[in-house]
Parts: C-alpha cells; sequence; structure tokens
C-alpha cells in the first residue's frame, strides 16, 4: 500500500516549506525525519537537485514546520522548525526560521487547527527551536484569513497581506547567551569576529577583514571557493565556542559578513546559510545582526550607521532591506532584549497529500 500524508505548502516570508500536522507525524523523532526527508528529497537525499521529492533544491525551499496546538500557557501554537541540508540527506533543528514561522498561522487556520476572528488574528506561537514564544497577528476579513494586501517585502515579488511578527525574549535562546564567548568580540582564525545569538546563532565579520567589499553579489560569493573554506575554517572554531559543539553537519552558526550600509540602512549583509548564500537575508539573522549594530563593542557597531532610538533597523542585503523594530538594553554587561518586532508576508500555495517513498 502506498502511504501518504496531509501537507500543505506555504510561502512563508521569503522562504518555501512543507507544513505538517505533528499528530500526523510518528512521536519517534528519528521515524519524523526519515518520513520528512522522504517528503522533500525522496529516495535521493544526497541528490542536490532533489528531485525525487518536494523540495526545491537551495536551502531557502527545503524546510519543513510541524504544528500543533500548544498545552503550554502562554501559547496558542506550538511550531518545531525543520531544516533539510540540501545534499547532505540530514534534517537539523538547531535553529528556528522566521520565514517559515510567517506561514504558520494561516497554516493553523487554513486546517481548522484553530478559528480565526475577525478582522484580524492574533495568536501566540512557541517555537520550540530557540524556546521562545513569538505573537504573528494575520489578516482575517470576516473570519477568513486573507493573503491579498499592499505589503511588499524584499526578496519576494508583488504585494500580499502583513504578517506581523512580534518575538520576545529571543536573546540567546540556543546558544544560552547572547554573546556565548563571553566576549563581544574574539579573534577566530586571525580574524576579529563577533558570535552572538539574539533569536539566530551568526558570527559577523567585517567582510573588510577578509579582503573583500562585502558589496559582492550573491552569485560571486557562491563561486568564491577560498573565502567559503576560510569561512568555514572559522565557523567550525565559533561553533564549539558558542556552545554549539560540532557544527559540521548543523546549520548554525551563520557567518554574515558586513559592510557600511550602501543605502541609507544601519549596515549591509551577506548571510552564508551556512555555505550558499542567501538571496535576502533570515529573519532572526536581520535581527540579530541588527542587535550586533546596537550593542557596544562588536564587530558591527564599529560601522554600523544606528539611526536614533525608537527607528526602525533597516538591515540590508542582496536583494533589499528588511527593517527590523528592537526593544533593547545594553548595560555594557548583557544585552538584553525585550522584543523585536518584523512585517513579513506568506501565501498558502498547494495542499493535498505528499506520497512517501515505498521503501521507507
Ligand atoms: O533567520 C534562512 C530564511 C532563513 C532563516 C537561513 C530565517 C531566520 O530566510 O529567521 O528565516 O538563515 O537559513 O528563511
Amino acid at each position: 500500500m502506498r502511504r501518504s500524508i496531509p501537507y500543505m505548502q506555504i510561502r512563508g516570508g521569503s522562504s518555501k516549506g512543507l507544513y505538517f500536522h505533528a499528530e500526523d507525524l510518528p512521536d519517534d523523532p528519528e521515524q519524523r525525519d526519515r518520513i520528512i526527508l522522504g517528503a522533500i528529497c525522496g529516495v535521493g537525499p544526497d541528490d542536490i537537485r532533489q528531485i525525487d521529492g518536494l523540495g526545491g533544491a537551495d536551502p531557502l525551499t527545503s524546510k519543513a514546520g510541524i504544528i500543533s496546538r500548544s498545552k503550554r500557557p502562554d501559547a496558542d501554537l506550538d511550531y518545531e522548525f525543520v531544516q533539510v541540508v540540501v545534499g547532505k540527506g540530514v534534517t537539523d533543528r538547531t535553529q528556528n526560521c522566521g520565514n517559515i514561522l510567517a506561514g504558520v498561522v494561516p497554516f493553523a487556520l487554513e486546517t481548522g487547527l484553530i478559528k480565526a476572528d475577525s478582522p484580524r488574528t492574533a495568536l501566540k506561537v512557541f517555537m520550540k527551536n530557540s524556546n521562545a514564544v513569538c505573537r504573528v497577528t494575520v489578516e482575517t476579513p470576516d473570519g477568513q484569513i486573507t493573503y491579498k494586501g499592499t505589503t511588499r517585502i524584499d526578496g519576494v515579488p508583488g504585494f500580499s497581506a502583513p504578517v506581523i511578527c512580534e518575538y520576545y525574549d529571543i536573546a540567546g535562546g540556543t546558544c544560552g547567551s547572547v554573546f556565548p564567548t563571553g566576549n563581544r568580540t574574539d579573534i577566530i582564525d586571525g580574524v576579529e569576529a563577533t558570535c552572538i545569538d539574539a533569536g539566530m546563532p551568526l558570527v559577523i565579520i567585517r567582510a573588510a577583514d577578509l579582503g573583500r567589499s562585502g558589496y559582492e553579489s550573491r552569485d560571486y560569493l557562491d563561486n568564491d571557493q577560498e573565502l567559503k573554506d576560510r569561512l568555514e575554517s572559522i565557523r567550525l572554531l565559533a561553533g564549539k565556542m558558542m556552545n554549539l559543539g560540532d557544527v559540521q553537519q548543523k546549520a548554525v552558526p551563520k557567518m554574515t559578513l558586513i559592510a557600511p550600509a550602501g543605502n541609507g540602512g544601519v549596515i549591509s549583509t551577506r548571510s552564508f546559510i551556512p555555505h550558499k548564500v542567501h538571496a535576502a537575508v533570515g529573519v532572526l539573522a536581520a535581527v540579530t545582526a541588527a542587535a550586533a549594530c546596537v550593542a557596544e563593542g562588536t564587530t558591527a557597531s564599529k560601522i554600523a550607521a544606528v539611526p536614533p532610538e525608537g527607528s526602525y533597523l533597516s538591515v540590508e542585503h542582496p536583494s533589499g532591506e528588511i527593517s527590523i523594530s528592537l526593544d533593547f538594553t545594553d548595560t555594557g554587561g548583557e544585552l538584553t532584549i525585550a522584543s523585536a518586532g518584523v512585517v513579513r508576508t506568506a501565501r498558502s500555495l498547494s495542499c493535498g497529500e505528499v506520497y512517501l517513498p515505498e521503501d521507507l
């Protein structure tokens, strides 16, 4: 008998992924992973084209979200993010994803997990990967989700309804503290780096310190093997320093090259996720880069153009910018982030049953 499971495919922010109800998957994490790999890569998990599955052969389209109603008093939904590492045939749950998050509430409403309010619905989502809550608000006129609207985000063509994401207490969720090495800068493999986790573990290095401008295109950097080898050797060392252990098979920490902003923003970024360059920048990666800009004594603060307190922090990336609001306190000891806000959009693309390989 051919086996299949219900799924929805949703564009969340500038990513795209498969969304599943937790109850449709086995409880055993190993079996869950085999099913997710089967759905996304089929029987060819090490095939970089993902030709035998529904994955899109790019880190940004090789993702899954597992959703259930939350039993926590502070949340309505639980969300677990799974990154399928393209060409490696493995899953990684170390990181969260703020783009796939944008599709979580639409998924819950479309599949009847929760009833919508009108004209908007705000739900609290517990993000298992980073142990924190995000309040997500979507447009639901007449109690029905709509994706139609006038909001545009860089990295996605056209206009859509806004998905407003307000993150609480995200700092240090993966590494244990915002500056997990205990320093605001470290010298790693001869280069000054800031190791920081304000929602996403990043290693932030000034591009100029590696002999690059930081304004190179995604394709150019993807072909710069010398740079990528250097970044990977720094990443493996930084992973251990950031309490992440051996990160060879993990997607974090993400290496982030920075340069002074070129278009009126706070900083310009090139984000390696971790071996391919992001077409834009991840949501939580942008929040973390913005946090590094406002914190004294980091690699970023030295070149950032920080606007007056209370203004949006515009983080530039290869396809535009993403604006972040940050409610933070920097005592010089620890950096605390009470909340961070960002606007995304989403659109449901397909739903049905995904067939699993028969020999799974
Ligand atoms: O940083 C890509 C993305 C992401 C993750 C990545 C993300 C985030 O853009 O919150 O959204 O960093 O691998 O989808």
